[in-house]
């Protein structure tokens, strides 16, 4: 029999790039998406089948983090062997706005889940995945941060990610579940949140190469991330629930870089060179013509900041065998070339309007 996957988060970037790993390894893959106005399945589009057709292997479900009936019913009639819990309010500087949802959906959210699994006894069935953060690491207590470090959360998503965190590690000691954390650092794709700041310079950098759009603003420039690829990120997800037990695993480059680098980085893949001048909010990235394209503006500063992450995976090296594919200019070139795709069909539509889009004209 081939094994059933529940996803969580089906339709954010990670849930796209794991519900495709899955069904390529001959899972059944069901995912819950919420309902929204406008369709948000763009990033799945690719894997849906016509639920007409016979044999379908990728199922959606609509349900919600917040309504622990809808995810009793999903769980009770899918009957999981393994459950991602990818789903997540899962922006930094949004949760300082709206924490009480955040906790409801990323810390409450989880435990609805691992109580669905209890009360449908299925503890020695379902193995389950816990999407965990290095946010937890928060004000860093140890250089680079590994499975032991203190945790320190500086958000109200990382404190909601806390309870999230050892909830999964309660039910595994209480109940004997195969339940686990992945503590994952940042990671990255063409399909990241356009929010991200990885995707907001990738995105702004080739619209303002093709004139779309003047200058960017950022927050931090001097924030420091260990960014990967979660192509790569979401094949150890699938690890950690094939193991003999269950275990939390760092999953991280071992490489930071600061935000003013990747837009260094972004902009050497669009030939696009920037000559930085001025301090603090003063900062201004200038083209080789003069003109200020890069500026920073106060309102995208957290009241607290993660200032610096830098990730030690040895344990999945070791244990997992598993080690990063994707390098951090390979990340940061895929991404320029997707979003100046997209840019140099904004800027047909606007030199053309719908015209050059619609032939039968
Ligand atoms: P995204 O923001 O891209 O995706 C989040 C997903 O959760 C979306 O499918 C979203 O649905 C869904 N969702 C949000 N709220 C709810 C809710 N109340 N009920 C049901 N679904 C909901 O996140 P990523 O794919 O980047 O991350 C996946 C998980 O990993 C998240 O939990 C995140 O916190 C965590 N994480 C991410 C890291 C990263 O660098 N990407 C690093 C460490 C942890 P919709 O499409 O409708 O918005
Ligand atoms: P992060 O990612 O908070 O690490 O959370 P994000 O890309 O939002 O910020 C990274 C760093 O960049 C600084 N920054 C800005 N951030 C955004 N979003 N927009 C800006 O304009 C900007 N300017 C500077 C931030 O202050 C921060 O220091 C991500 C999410 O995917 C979480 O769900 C996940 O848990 C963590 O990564 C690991």
């Amino acid at each position: 029999m081939d094994k059933v996957a529940l996803i969580t988060g089906v339709t954010g970037q990670d849930g796209a790039y794991l519900a495709e790993l899955l069904l390529s390894k001959g899972y059944e893959v069901h995912g819950i998406k919420r309902r929204t106005s406008l369709l948000n399945t763009d990033r799945i589009d690719h894997l849906y089948q016509d639920p007409h057709e016979q044999d379908i292997r990728f199922k959606l479900h609509h349900g919600d983090l917040t309504d622990s009936s809808s995810l009793i019913r999903i769980i009770q009639q899918v009957q999981p062997d393994e459950i991602y819990n990818l789903a997540a309010q899962s922006h930094v500087a949004v949760s300082f706005e709206e924490p009480e949802y955040t906790a409801n959906s990323d810390a409450l959210g989880a435990l609805r889940i691992l109580e669905a699994i209890r009360i449908l006894g299925l503890e020695k069935k379902t193995r389950f995945y816990q999407a965990s953060t290095s946010e937890l690491y928060g004000l860093v207590q140890e250089m680079p941060q590994k499975e032991t470090t203190p945790f320190y959360p500086r958000s109200p998503y990382a404190v909601a990610k806390l309870y999230a965190y050892w909830m999964t590690v309660n039910y595994r000691e209480a109940y004997g579940m195969y339940a686990c954390n992945g503590i994952l650092f940042n990671h990255e794709s063409p399909l990241r949140g356009e929010t991200f700041v990885t995707r907001k310079i990738t995105r702004a950098l080739a619209r303002i190469k093709l004139g779309l759009q003047d200058c960017l603003y950022l927050g931090n420039l001097n924030a420091r991330r260990d960014w990967g690829h979660a192509r790569d990120y979401v094949e150890m997800q699938w690890l950690m629930l094939q193991q003999d037990k269950p275990e939390d695993f760092v999953i991280a480059t071992g490489v930071q870089y600061s935000v003013r680098d990747f837009v260094d980085a972004a902009a050497r893949e669009l030939h696009l060179p920037i000559r930085w001048e001025g301090e603090g909010v003063e900062e201004k990235g200038m083209n080789a013509q003069g003109k200020c394209i890069v500026a920073v503006d106060p309102r995208y500063f957290r009241p607290t900041e993660v200032e610096t992450l830098l990730g030690d995976p040895t344990k999945a090296k070791t244990k997992l065998g598993w080690e990063p594919k994707t390098s951090f200019q390979e990340l940061v070139a895929e991404m320029v070339c997707e979003d100046m795709e997209a840019a140099e069909r904004d800027e047909l539509v606007k030199r053309h309007g719908y015209r050059a889009l619609n032939h039968h004209e």
